[in-house]
């Protein structure tokens, strides 16, 4: 990777992965793409920023022919909750987005990398230890594009020769920007409620188990597979991967230790919990451990004490 597009470079993953893309690649070289929100403050300042709407490929081929792109991280998507009330936007975000990258990656030869997720499974999915390939029959429009995405990664890489990898993202949990709607959203927002107001109130059920991830094992992942040696890959799209699985007992018992007056209650929420029931309680990411040496470096302990004092300062700073 040498020159790189950041397609959604705002959101949540964007924000962060944009900036270590560009500690590790040089500034110059990889470009912030960005639809309706422009990027603000180092992510504007530290590097190229161009309109890059997914749904428009002359954009996206405008923007790889005057940077030389070699690779294409699309991050534009809609997300599980959202995606119910939205599902044609979800669609055409989701899969026309990735149809245009992979036609312009296959013009202009360049590397794509987009994101699957757990919400690829569905509940006639094992969903304990769920393993690398199994039965995909998502019940969300946002699992269906992404299972339709998996597939057109895995079809260009064989039919065309583009070199598409991607990762199955569980719940990524951080503390830079906040998450754009999806199911898993709760555990980033409990951070939150729990510095401003020592409460919480869950829209998911205790005893709801979903893999999580904290955002640097995230970014690493995203850049090591793309950096990883194309001879060891036995599979392309997607790759399970996860790094802790818990409900939200779990994650309030935690966050008590450094809050001892937190409190949770609940107030599900019956949409956002059919779809976490649908979606595994833990996967097996053996193969990428074995394939791309995946190697988390981030537990709920760890993760939790650096979420805290990372949202306890911006509390302190009055951002939010
Ligand atoms: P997000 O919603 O925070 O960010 C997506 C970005 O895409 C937003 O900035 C949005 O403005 C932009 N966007 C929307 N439509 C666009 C378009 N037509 N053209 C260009 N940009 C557009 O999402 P995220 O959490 O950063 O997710 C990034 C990717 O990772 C998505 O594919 C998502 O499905 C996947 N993922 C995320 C998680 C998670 O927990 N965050 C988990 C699994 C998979
Ligand atoms: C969502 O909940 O929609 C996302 C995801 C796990 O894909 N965070």
């Amino acid at each position: 990777m040498k020159n790189i597009l950041v397609i959604g470079s705002v959101g949540q993953i964007g924000s962060e992965l944009t900036m270590e893309l560009r500690k590790r690649y040089g500034n110059g070289n990889v470009v912030a793409g960005y639809r309706a929100t422009k990027p603000t403050g180092d992510l504007l300042e530290s590097g190229p920023a161009e309109v890059v709407d997914a749904t428009n490929i002359e954009q996206i081929a405008d923007v790889v022919k005057k940077y030389k792109i070699d690779t294409i991280y699309n991050l534009a998507a809609i997300l599980s909750a959202v995606g119910e009330s939205k599902p044609l936007i979800a669609w055409n975000i989701g899969i026309g987005g990735l149809m245009n990258c992979l036609e312009v990656a296959r013009e202009y030869g360049c590397a794509v990398s987009t994101p699957s997720s757990i919400g690829a499974f569905g509940s006639s999915t094992p969903l304990d230890n769920t393993p690398q390939d199994t039965i995909m029959r998502p019940g969300t429009m946002y699992g269906v594009s992404k299972v339709a995405g998996e597939l057109l990664g895995d079809y260009y890489y064989k039919r065309f020769g583009v070199d598409t990898r991607s990762v199955r993202y569980p719940g990524i949990i951080s503390n830079v920007t906040l998450p754009g709607g999806g199911t898993t959203d709760y555990a980033v927002e409990i951070y939150y409620e729990a510095i401003k107001n020592k409460k919480y109130t869950c829209p998911l059920g205790a005893g709801t188990f979903l893999d999580m991830m904290y955002m640097p094992d995230a970014i690493d992942a995203a850049i090591d597979l793309m950096e990883a040696d194309p001879s060891k890959l036995v599979h392309r799209n997607s790759f399970n991967i996860t790094a802790m699985s818990f409900d939200p007992e779990i994650i309030a018992k935690e966050i008590k230790k450094h809050i001892p007056d937190f409190v949770m209650d609940y107030d599900v929420n019956a949409m956002k919990q059919g779809i976490a029931n649908s979606w595994p309680n833990s996967m097996d990411d053996s193969c990428a451990r074995k394939e791309w040496g995946w190697d988390p470096k981030w537990n709920l302990e760890k993760m939790t004490l650096d979420m805290l004092q990372a949202i306890r300062k911006k509390h302190e700073m009055g951002l939010f």
